[in-house]
């Protein structure tokens, strides 16, 4: 896929919200998000897109890290990507909805902003975690992802300015795109 483009831009008090469209690993941001599982081995989807970009390196910090729970972050180097680092987020498992499913996918956002945060990462793009291989319906999905992001920056003002939906295909975008309106944004 060709270099992520811009879809919708907002301001969210000193924050910046993009949504783009494309393949995340070509994104000139501090960090980017992976949507990992536990094991933090590499994987399928955007997952083995990161490691393809990356290099074997990153892979071999991974296996440093002894996993991962669900709902956590954690961050590595990004190696060959322009990102300098990569924020591996694991998002929960779609299992109808009463498994916590949506909390934990709130937590992976709210975890990797501040691990960001922490680090003093300036901007930081995110994929639709959950929504591919782990079957979580993606207009849920974006209207969490979007809310528990309009909810960080707003409490906490360390979070970086700039975040990134960085989305793989035009209905994901569009999921997006609506759920910032739906909540007065956009
Ligand atoms: N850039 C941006 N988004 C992408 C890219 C890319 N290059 N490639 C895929 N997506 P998935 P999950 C989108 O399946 O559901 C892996 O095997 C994709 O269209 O990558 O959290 C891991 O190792 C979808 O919208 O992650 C885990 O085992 C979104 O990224 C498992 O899959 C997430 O899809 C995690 O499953």
């Amino acid at each position: 896929m060709n270099e992520p483009r811009r879809i919708h831009a907002l301001e969210v008090g000193p924050a910046v919200l993009d949504i783009m469209l494309g393949d995340i690993t070509r994104l000139d941001v501090h960090a980017i998000v992976n949507a990992a599982n536990r094991s933090l081995l590499g994987g399928g989807g955007v997952d083995g897109a990161i490691h393809r970009a990356a290099g074997p390196e990153l892979l071999a910090e991974c296996r440093t890290l002894g996993g991962c729970a669900t709902g956590e972050a954690k961050i590595t180097a990004g190696y060959r990507l322009k990102a300098r680092h990569v924020i591996h987020a694991v998002g929960p498992i779609w299992s109808g909805g009463d498994r916590n499913e949506d909390q934990l996918l709130a937590a992976c956002y709210r975890n990797a902003i501040a691990l960001a945060a922490r680090h003093g990462l300036a901007s930081l793009a995110f994929p639709a975690i959950s929504t591919g291989v782990y079957a979580f319906p993606p207009a849920r999905a974006a209207r969490i992802a979007t809310g528990t992001v309009v909810s960080e920056i707003a409490a906490r003002a360390d979070a970086p300015g700039r975040i990134v939906f960085c989305c793989f295909s035009e209905e994901s975008a569009r999921l997006h795109s609506d759920a910032l309106i739906d909540f007065g944004l956009g």
